[in-house]
């Protein structure tokens, strides 16, 4: 395969209710998509960037600018091209891991279209469905909460996540316990908002027999969280801080967690996912698939990463309708609390062409 030329689309998503987290409140979803044409086929890539640079250092203008400026150029010069060939040739090039993963997402999808082969497969999924939670957001009162939380439950999520914050911690926690028992699988997130001076406060969650804590220290606290770890109950989870299996690698043995949230953008893509998934499978360590609020593009290739053996965990993969009255792809909808893994070559979905246009806020070709 030879790349031959590659679009960058931006595009504004309205969600379907605001999105609050620790770090901020979203309520448009800006997202960058990498289109590559091949000599063979064409492949698409989510950046899971954000327009902000507040859940991670990068941010969805400066993940166009290094593709454009660095990356692509980069691999335009690579003869034989495959996608395990991007990680290794743009090595020299530091960070900027969620722009890096839209591409080499985009060079798989060519890749194994023009193959006829399944991601899922590909990476080695066991599933043909996988079991959905659904992440919900800081609201405004206890009974917003709890409304919210019923709703999602209805619909069928196995799982519910609260997201937390300094304030709004343990009385939302005990006001879901109270309201809808203790047999619903809960756990809370809370996107590195506190600090190991903490630790007797988030103690105070363990009566409530949560899942598990994500990320409750900063990104680069792995010793923090292994110290808040020995005097927690509630098993540590980390997003933020796993940016690669070297980093897992590490996280896992200093004891900083006992489960891993998976996110394909933030390690870099789905063959480092891969990578981490067959670490901690190796150290039994649990990991769930994570997401971004993801597109339906994004959303398929996270479903192929979930069905891998060792995700045991529900993830973060929630149907289109948790996010965008209307997708840019097929929507994906759930049933029984699962959605389906696609089935067809490369991530097994294409965008809807009236409804991308529709959403579309600049494009540009990068000739090459
Ligand atoms: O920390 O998992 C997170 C969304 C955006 C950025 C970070 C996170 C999240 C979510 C929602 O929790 C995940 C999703 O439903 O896509
Ligand atoms: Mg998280």
């Amino acid at each position: 395969m030879k790349l031959t030329g590659v679009e960058l689309r931006r595009i504004s998503l309205p969600l379907v209710s605001p999105f609050r987290t620790s770090f901020g409140t979203e309520t448009t979803r800006d997202a960058l998509l990498v289109r590559v044409v091949t000599t063979e086929a064409e492949g698409w890539g989510e950046c899971v960037a954000m327009a902000a640079p507040l859940y991670s250092s990068e941010y969805a203008d400066a993940a166009a600018d290094v593709l454009r400026r660095f990356f692509v150029p980069a691999l335009a010069s690579v003869d034989h091209l495959t996608a395990v060939d991007v990680t290794p040739t743009l090595q020299k090039f530091h960070g900027h891991r969620m722009a890096k993963a839209a591409l080499e997402t985009a060079v798989l999808d060519a890749e194994l279209r023009a193959e006829g082969r399944p991601l899922a497969r590909e990476l080695g999924a066991v599933h043909t469905q996988v079991p959905c939670g659904v992440s919900v957001g800081i609201m405004n009162s206890t009974e917003e909460l709890l409304d919210a939380v019923g709703n999602y439950l209805d619909e069928g999520y196995l799982r519910i996540k609260l997201k937390i914050q300094p304030g709004w911690d343990i009385d939302p926690v005990a006001a879901v316990r109270n309201r809808f028992g203790d047999d619903i699988l809960l756990q809370v997130d809370a996107n590195t908002a506190y600090t190991v001076a903490d630790t007797r406060h988030l103690a105070r969650l363990d009566p409530y027999n949560l899942l598990l804590i994500e990320q409750p220290l900063p990104e680069d606290d792995i010793l923090g969280h292994a110290q808040l770890a020995q005097h927690l109950k509630t098993p540590i989870c980390l997003d933020e801080s796993i940016t690669s299996a070297q980093t897992a690698a590490a996280a896992i043995t200093l004891k900083a967690c006992s489960i891993i949230n998976i996110k394909p953008g933030r390690v870099g893509g789905y063959l480092e996912s891969r990578r981490i998934h067959d670490l901690c499978q190796s150290h039994n360590i649990p990991v769930w698939c994570g997401g971004m609020l993801e597109t339906g593009l994004g959303r398929a290739a996270n479903l192929a990463l979930a069905a891998l053996p060792n995700f045991t965990l529900p993830g973060d993969t929630s149907a289109s309708s948790r996010y965008y009255q209307t997708d840019i792809t097929p929507p994906f909808t759930l049933t029984n609390g699962h959605l389906p893994v696609p089935t067809t070559p490369g991530i097994g979905i294409d965008p809807l062409e009236a409804e991308l246009a529709e959403v579309t806020t600049h494009t540009e070709w990068l000739k090459l």
